[in-house]
């Protein structure tokens, strides 16, 4: 299974992701987690891509694309993998297309996660005060709503028009989001 969760920051895309990985055996791709690894081995990479993350913004195109070729050849993804947090804009959409093309691994499902802005900010200011994220204060969490309304949201009808997107309610209980996941992807 190949699959991509999309959603605005704070929907659950990681968190549903992590379960997601147990119940599928399947690894978890996080962009963001790959540039936070980044960032914390403090590689040239990382210290370009704090500052652009530190304010809410997306990192650049190119950076995420040579990420994501060098994760997805790794040996792990044989069997599929839950890709969280690419695309997310169409321009990246469009590098996955042809990129998996080439790799001759289609995904098998689109999963956009719903929720209602005022849920989204309130779960992110509780994480930022358990993890401390340097994301997470409210000017960039501002700036990520506003980016994700801009470039991520047309993502949405760019598979929309495939008709390989589906839309699952992100407000619930973790179990239950999940429970809906796996009937929109039907296992
Ligand atoms: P990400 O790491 O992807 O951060 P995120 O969008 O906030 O989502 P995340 O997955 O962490 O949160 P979740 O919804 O699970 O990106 C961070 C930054 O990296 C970006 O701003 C950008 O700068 C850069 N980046 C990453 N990918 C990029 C790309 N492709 N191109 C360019 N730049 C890129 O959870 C949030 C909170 O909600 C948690 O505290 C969780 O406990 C809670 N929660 C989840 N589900 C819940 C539920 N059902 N009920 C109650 N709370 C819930």
């Amino acid at each position: 299974m190949r699959l991509v969760l999309l959603g605005p920051p704070g929907s659950g895309k990681g968190t549903q992701a992590t379960r997601l990985k147990e119940e599928l055996r399947i690894p978890h791709i996080s962009t963001g987690d790959l540039l936070r690894a980044e960032v914390a081995a403090g590689t040239e990479l990382g210290k370009q891509a704090k500052a652009v993350m530190d304010a809410g913004n997306l990192v650049s195109d190119d950076i995420l694309l040579g990420m994501l070729e060098a994760r997805l050849a790794q040996a792990d993804v044989a069997n599929g993998f839950i890709l969280d947090g690419y695309p997310r804009n169409v321009a990246q959409a469009n590098a996955l297309g042809e990129l998996l093309g080439r790799l001759d691994q289609p995904l098998d499902a689109i999963v956009q996660l719903d929720v209602p802005t005022e849920l989204l900010v309130e779960r992110i200011a509780g994480r930022a005060k358990e993890q401390g994220r340097a994301d997470d204060n409210p000017e960039s969490v501002r700036q990520r709503l506003q980016v994700y309304n801009d470039s991520t949201a047309p993502v949405i009808d760019f598979y929309a028009a495939k008709g390989t997107l589906a839309r699952v309610d992100g407000v619930g209980a973790l179990d239950e989001v999940l429970a809906r996941i796996l009937v929109a992807i039907k296992r």
